[in-house]
């Protein structure tokens, strides 16, 4: 039987649609501006997000550094979450990379940041303190059970930065799982920020790629940032090509994702050593706490893997799940009695 493979979206293969599209890609030099896929790609990107422009890039991380780097300056300081991927799973590249500093916030368990939080961090204008630039979010929240952020809350935090002066930064690499769960269109999600980036290669499919929405003038700018950083691509468009079809046919079916992440969250509260709250799973994001009385979570991963279902660790007495395009219904009923041998 094959292993059921839950430890991320990222290991979601292509579909036979992008292969297709992928092998006759019509092809130019992307460093040049001259690769029409990347531009079909980008242009409906900054259209599905209402932004002016955006650009592809490899990956997430480098999606959010180059808008770090775009955003602030050596010195400067961006306003994050504690729980935030930029300050958790990124190696402090925006300090080791752009020298910029990184100021924690709290994240509530839902993902957003108290704005009086946010408001007493932001520096008065004193030689002492660096300069806050910006302020970064992130929708869905990963390490917050997944958790959509709502327009309104983005609107606020982005009112709280014009009265600063401050720009906001949203990682939403699943930022069309937050659209799904909340039935808007993305456009709204994007409106309230200044930058937005998002993957394709998650809950959409495709094998590579991410990509950075904002005002013309800063994505011109962040086109400069991906260059030094060694992300200007030539033949783009093969990766282009899988993109577009992930954003024109991969969006209106991450509602099921969400339904079996649901459901796992339901079938793993009834069991003993498992604790979660399965209310809280709007999108695929599935953490598990164990009992810290009973066995650690890398003995439990292993035993899983044995049972031929993979999860990932993710702390001590933790692990979680993520469903995909690779999921199905009759999967999930094998994972969760994979989960009772182990769990209850
Ligand atoms: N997240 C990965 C791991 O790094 C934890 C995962 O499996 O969830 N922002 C967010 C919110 C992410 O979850 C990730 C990847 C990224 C950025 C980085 O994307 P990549 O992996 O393309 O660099």
């Amino acid at each position: 039987m094959h292993p059921i493979d839950l430890r991320s979206d990222t290991v979601t293969l292509p579909t036979e649609a992008m292969r297709r599209a992928m092998a006759t890609a019509e092809l130019g030099d992307d460093v040049f501006g001259e690769d029409p896929t990347v531009v079909r790609l980008e242009t409906l990107a900054a259209e599905m997000t209402g932004k002016e422009a955006a650009m592809l890039v490899p990956s997430g991380t480098m999606a959010n550094l180059i808008c770090l780097l775009t955003h602030c300056g050596r010195g400067e300081e961006v306003i994050l979450g504690d729980q935030a991927h930029i300050f958790y799973y990124e190696q402090g590249g925006s300090a080791a990379v752009g020298g910029i500093h990184p100021r924690t916030v709290p994240n509530h368990p839902d993902g957003t940041l108290d704005l009086t939080a946010v408001r007493d961090s932001i520096r008065a204008d004193d030689p002492h303190f660096p300069r806050t630039r910006l302020i970064a979010v992130e929708n869905t929240h990963n390490r917050c059970s997944g958790t959509p952020l709502e327009a309104a809350y983005l609107q606020a935090v982005a009112d709280l930065a014009a009265e600063h002066g401050l720009r906001v930064h949203m990682d939403g690499a699943r930022i069309f799982n937050a659209a799904a769960a909340l039935d808007v269109p993305v456009a709204d999600l994007a409106g309230p920020v200044d930058s937005l980036s998002f993957c394709l290669s998650k809950g959409l499919s495709a094998p590579v790629g991410s990509l950075v929405c904002g005002r013309e003038t800063f994505i011109r700018k962040a086109r400069r940032n991906r260059k030094v950083l060694g992300g200007g691509m030539r033949q783009a468009g093969v990766i282009a090509a899988a993109g577009i079809v992930a954003l024109q046919e991969m969006t209106g079916r991450l509602v099921d994702d969400h339904r079996y992440a649901r459901r796992l969250a339901e079938g793993l509260s009834a069991m003993r050593r498992a604790r979660i709250d399965p209310e809280r799973i709007r999108t695929n994001i599935v953490y598990v706490n164990l009992d810290p009385e009973g066995r650690p979570a890398a003995e439990i991963v292993a035993r899983l893997t044995d049972a031929g279902v993979r999860v990932g660790a993710t702390g001590p007495y933790q692990f979680r799940a993520v469903t995909h395009y690779g999921i199905r219904q009759e999967d999930i009923d094998r994972a969760l009695k994979a989960f009772a041998l182990i769990l209850d």
